[in-house]
């Protein structure tokens, strides 16, 4: 496509708020100059002054805004085949994890790997999400635990976004899990390692927000406050994984904080929806971590619908508890699993999840957003989430260019 161009398509859902369902408008016109969307309206409306540029006619398919996947661990070595095979024969996640293994073997497993290595590896499941029409994607740190490795890891998450046509937004997870090193002192690992990696890292320039795991196998509240007091001092966002096993006040810690997201919230309870509620963070649902994992506690949906909180959902992809790179798994199973409605879903990882990264410029299709669109073989947007094992993108547009 050109510079400028003006494609059409038969419905386009906008993901507006306040507008129809899905803003979805018919026979429309989406005008683009260079990577931003110039003008957005019903074809029979275009004004003049674009009739003239190229364009481009999808006929009979469904644009929407290009795909957000809002909370990935995408980065790591190795794999976690075995202990999905151990929790089949009957350990549980928490006893693997205790024992060691769990997030610590891709620990030692994403230290051995080299940039090079990680970065192949990690493009493949890259390649996954965006040939679903993903078009930015949250990367974290967490299986280095040392400052080369985390670094390591934050680099590789840099070089996707130049290897690929694809956004990163990065995320700082160094308070992930007590490495083995600092086994029993994680107050120390805190102060010796994951501090300074912070700050280092936010020298490199390789730090878009940070994240914790305030959970009993990871980081209590008060530990994670540390964390997050180094991140207001340096001018960061923060979000935070809470009361994914269990309900530490996770999530109020993270509101007060004023953080952009709380991650996973299977056992979130009223007050901690009152009070992300009141600080604008986005709740962030992570089904393929419910799934896997064979939770039973859903997370408390109907009160955040109650109480207005933004909702987004991502695949959480990472070797242990969510070896999900399939945004549109992620999608069908938030509605079968959380029974959220087929347009709470595609606002999840458009419209919500890109309030969840920190970003306004993306998530709708609007005057001045970034052209960031997919074109889909479908008539109405419920089929997304609807089938399963089934890809039905046509076209992914990033920044103005298919
Ligand atoms: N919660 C999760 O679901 C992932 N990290 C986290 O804090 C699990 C990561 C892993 O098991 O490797
Ligand atoms: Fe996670």
């Amino acid at each position: 496509m050109a510079a400028q161009s003006v494609l059409f398509c038969s419905q386009v859902a906008t993901m507006m708020p306040g507008s129809e369902s899905y803003g979805l408008g018919r026979d429309m016109a989406v005008a683009v100059e260079g990577e931003r969307i110039a003008w957005v309206g019903p074809k029979l409306t275009l004004p003049q002054q674009y009739k003239a540029w190229p364009s481009t006619d999808f006929g009979d398919r469904l644009m929407t805004p290009a795909l957000i996947d809002a909370h990935t661990h995408i980065v790591f070595g190795g794999n976690r085949a075995a202990e999905f095979e151990m929790r089949l024969n009957g350990a549980s996640y928490e006893q693997i994890a205790r024992a060691g293994g769990g997030i610590l073997s891709t620990v030692t497993a994403t230290r051995q790997a080299s940039e090079a290595e990680l970065l192949t590896d990690a493009l493949t499941r890259v390649d996954a999400l965006m040939a679903e029409g993903v078009a930015c994607i949250e990367i974290k740190s967490g299986y280095g635990l040392d400052t080369e490795t985390e670094l390591k890891m934050l680099r590789v998450a840099r070089q996707i976004g130049q290897a690929r046509r694809v956004r990163v937004r990065t995320s700082f997870l160094g308070a992930h899990a007590v490495p083995p090193d600092y086994a029993g002192r994680p107050d120390d690992y805190l102060y010796d390692v994951c501090l300074p990696t912070l700050r280092a890292a936010q020298a490199e320039g390789l730090v878009d927000a940070v994240d914790g795991f305030c959970e009993g196998i990871a980081f209590s509240p008060d530990q994670i406050t540390v964390v997050f007091d180094e991140a207001k001092h340096l001018g960061l966002p923060v979000k935070l994984h809470a009361e994914q096993l269990s309900n530490l006040g996770g999530a109020k810690l993270a509101a007060r904080y004023g953080a952009l997201s709380a991650d996973h919230i299977e056992y979130l309870d009223a007050d901690g929806v009152s009070a992300i509620a009141e600080a604008g963070t986005v709740a962030v649902l992570l089904p393929g971590a419910f799934y896997t994992l064979r939770e039973t506690q859903a997370p408390p949906v109907q009160m955040l619908r109650d109480s207005h909180v933004p909702i987004a959902l991502a695949t959480d992809c990472n070797p242990g508890s969510s070896p999900l790179a399939s945004i549109l798994l992620t999608m069908n199973m938030t509605c079968t699993l959380f029974r959220l409605t087929p347009e709470e879903v595609l606002a999840g990882v458009t419209r919500n999840a890109a309030r969840a990264l920190g970003l306004r410029d993306t998530g709708t299709i609007a005057v001045g957003q970034r052209a960031d669109l997919a074109v889909w073989d479908v008539q109405h947007p419920a089929e997304l989430p609807y089938r399963i094992g089934f890809n039905p993108l046509h076209t992914r547009i990033f920044g103005g260019q298919a």
